[in-house]
């Protein structure tokens, strides 16, 4: 830890949006934390704990796992963290996960970034990933995008309703894409 006040950015954004590959450039170029909340979820679920059947079977119908259990995860990592600047990537994926970690953490993002990418362009992301993840599979795909629009973009409007979004056209190259990332960190160099 370093003693700093934490620096909150929400990374949201469908499945292959590209969330995940451009916090890897974020990291990178500005020294953040990544945190995906999907990883913690994956490796808590083959760390034979108690929750590990409820988050395969959650993750594979593409449903969106108890906020207790993705809060706690974050809280610890960000807890153990000797950086101050987070990237919280693919979380809150509901209202109900965002009141949640704002409770508990007693804290709002300072930003938002949001991966506005079109359906077919993310559907094919993410069936060319070829990861082995459970969920990369065109019938949870399908299921996944169902729950993003119903569940997720809603808290993407909350937070627009603050001005807290930057909103990325999440086409073009993984550079290209950057390139609008980029300002939003310059503006706000910590
Ligand atoms: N790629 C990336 N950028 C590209 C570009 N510009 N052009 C061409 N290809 C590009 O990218 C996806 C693929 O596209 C990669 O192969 C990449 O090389 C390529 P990636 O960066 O991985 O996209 P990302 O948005 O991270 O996609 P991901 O599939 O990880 O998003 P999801 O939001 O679906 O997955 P996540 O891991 O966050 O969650 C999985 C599941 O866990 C959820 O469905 C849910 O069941 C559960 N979950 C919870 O319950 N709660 C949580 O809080 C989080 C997850
Ligand atoms: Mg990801």
């Amino acid at each position: 830890k370093d003693g700093r006040c934490p620096f909150i950015t929400f990374v949201l954004g469908g499945p292959g949006s590209g969330k995940g590959t451009q916090c890897t450039k974020i990291v990178e170029t500005f020294g953040f934390k990544h945190l995906s909340a999907g990883d913690l979820l994956r490796r808590e679920m083959v760390s034979n704990s108690e929750y590990g059947s409820m988050i395969l079977n959650t993750i594979k119908e593409g449903r969106i796992v108890p906020s207790e259990v993705t809060v706690k995860l974050i809280l610890r990592e960000m807890e153990s963290s000797d950086n101050h600047k987070f990237l919280i990537d693919g979380f809150p994926r509901c209202e109900e996960n965002r009141i949640a970690f704002e409770k508990v953490a007693g804290a709002e993002p300072d930003i938002v970034l949001f991966f506005d990418c079109p359906e077919d362009e993310m559907v094919k992301r993410v069936l060319s990933r070829n990861q082995g993840r459970i969920d990369d599979n065109i019938e949870t795909i399908k299921k996944r995008l169902k729950v993003f629009e119903a569940l997720n973009l809603p808290v993407v409007d909350y937070y627009e309703k603050k001005g807290k979004v930057h909103r990325i056209k999440a086409v073009g190259t993984v550079d290209e894409i950057f390139e609008q990332v980029r300002p939003v960190f310059k503006a706000c160099e910590l």
